[in-house]
């Protein structure tokens, strides 16, 4: 057993946290004033190879484990968790094409996928099913071409600004087995979109209903088998819980460095404030909760690389401990800053507010805590 990083995963580490100290971190407090990450952001990123961490080699894809991914995401967070998370969903599906797409599927987005020239969004939400996601009702009826959609999908990330949405709708019965995953171009006939949801966090970039109204596709933007898009879209999910637990892990490390930082500037009493022996023991015990979440986060990575029988849990468990100690920590950093760490310049306060939806998105903690559950009481 080897804990330590590769000389290969501290590079691809340290090539993340490059692009985002000079490219992303001087500007996310503009985007998020802006509401608006700008487009030409997407393809420097695929330049790195970030459009398909985990996209095959043999497909075009940069062919990481989710490990080395993880990586990435704790380096670009360190900038800013919404732009990074937002990747995150990206990578998410255009994984989910590489692993499950037919071959004209891919041929048709995978490239596109991989340079970022088309930008992809996730719909399993609906606003009558987040959490019981198998009893979405959007319906995709068969036609002589391919399928017509209705319904409507809620909170999508990138909604009205994504090129391409991966769909989950319904083709069959009620539950997970009549449940088909489809892709939808932006600019499809029946298509629109809600208004910009106004939101606590993760405001630099766009939330918004999908909104499917008879919408046509053809027949090959069917991903993979009728019947298996609920499993496709949990498989994407594991991989999407560890690189939000990463988003929340490199925030909360960045708001650690900062606070240790300033804590060395700023004076009380006549002395610099982390010579208070109360204030150095906080530090400590956010030091702790972030190496273990570290260490947590990687062996649940590990665990979906491995193909390891408990990986879902562990990835369940990574994704509850981790944004839940990131927040934490986040949230004691913003103290120790005093009345500066409530004010929007220095850069806390939007962490503490981007980390918290982590604690909701990609399955909430409580589902989180129902996946580890279950496969207690059933073993
Ligand atoms: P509900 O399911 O209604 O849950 C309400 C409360 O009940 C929660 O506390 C929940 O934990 C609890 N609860 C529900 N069932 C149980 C249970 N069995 N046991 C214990 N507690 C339970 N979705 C997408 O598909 N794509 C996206 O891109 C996307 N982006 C998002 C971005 C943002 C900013 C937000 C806020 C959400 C996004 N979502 C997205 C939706 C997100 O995944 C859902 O909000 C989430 O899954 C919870 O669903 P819900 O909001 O319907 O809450
Ligand atoms: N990995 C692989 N397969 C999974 C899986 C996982 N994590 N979770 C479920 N499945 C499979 C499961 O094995 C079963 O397949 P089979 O019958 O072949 O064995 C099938 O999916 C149905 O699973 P369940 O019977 O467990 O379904 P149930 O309806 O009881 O509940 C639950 C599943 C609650 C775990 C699921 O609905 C869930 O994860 N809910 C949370 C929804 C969620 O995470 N939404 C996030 C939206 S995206 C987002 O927020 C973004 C920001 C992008």
């Amino acid at each position: 057993m080897d804990f330590a990083l590769s000389d290969e995963q501290t590079a691809i580490f340290d090539m993340a946290k490059a692009f985002g100290d000079e490219f992303i971190a001087p500007n996310a407090l503009q985007w998020e004033k802006d509401e608006n990450i700008p487009k030409d952001l997407w393809p420097r990123l695929a330049e790195l190879g970030f459009g398909g961490l985990y996209v095959s080699e043999e497909s075009g894809g940069s062919g990481l484990s989710r490990l080395d991914a993880t990586l990435v995401f704790e380096a670009l967070s360190m900038a800013c968790p919404s732009v990074a998370a937002f990747l995150s969903i990206h990578n998410m599906c255009a994984a989910m094409i590489d692993k499950n797409g037919s071959d004209a599927l891919k041929a048709k987005y995978l490239e596109k996928a991989l340079n970022m020239e088309t930008f992809f969004s996730y719909c399993l939400t609906e606003p009558g099913s987040g959490s019981d996601a198998a009893a979405l009702k959007t319906r995709a009826e068969r036609t002589n071409e391919g399928y017509a959609l209705t319904g409507t999908k809620a909170f999508i990330s990138g909604g009205g600004y994504s090129d391409a949405y991966i769909v989950m709708a319904r083709t069959g019965d009620a539950g997970p087995k009549g449940v088909s995953a489809v892709v939808v171009d932006d600019g499809a006939d029946g298509l629109s979109f809600g208004g910009l949801e106004d939101k606590m966090g993760w405001r630099a970039q766009p939330t918004r209903q999908v909104q499917l109204d008879n919408c046509d596709i053809p027949t090959e933007n069917l991903l993979g088998d009728e019947g298996k898009g609920f499993t496709y879209a949990m498989q994407g999910l594991n991989g999407g819980r560890l690189n939000i637990s990463a988003c929340s892990l490199g925030a909360a490390q960045s708001a650690l460095n900062k606070t240790l930082a300033y804590m060395a500037e700023r004076q009380a009493f006549g002395k610099s404030i982390d010579q208070f022996q109360a204030l150095q023991f906080r530090l400590a015990d956010m030091e702790i909760e972030l190496q273990a979440s570290r260490a947590f986060l990687r062996q649940a990575a590990w665990k979906l690389d491995t193909g390891a029988p408990d990986a879902v849990q562990h990835c369940a468990m990574a994704k509850k401990f981790v944004t839940e100690a990131g927040s934490r920590v986040v949230d004691g950093c913003l103290q120790l800053h005093g009345g500066y760490g409530y004010l929007a310049d220095y850069g806390i306060e939007k962490l503490a507010r981007d980390l918290r939806v982590h604690q909701i998105l990609e399955g909430t903690n409580e589902i989180m805590r129902v996946i580890v559950a279950r496969q207690m009481i059933a073993a």
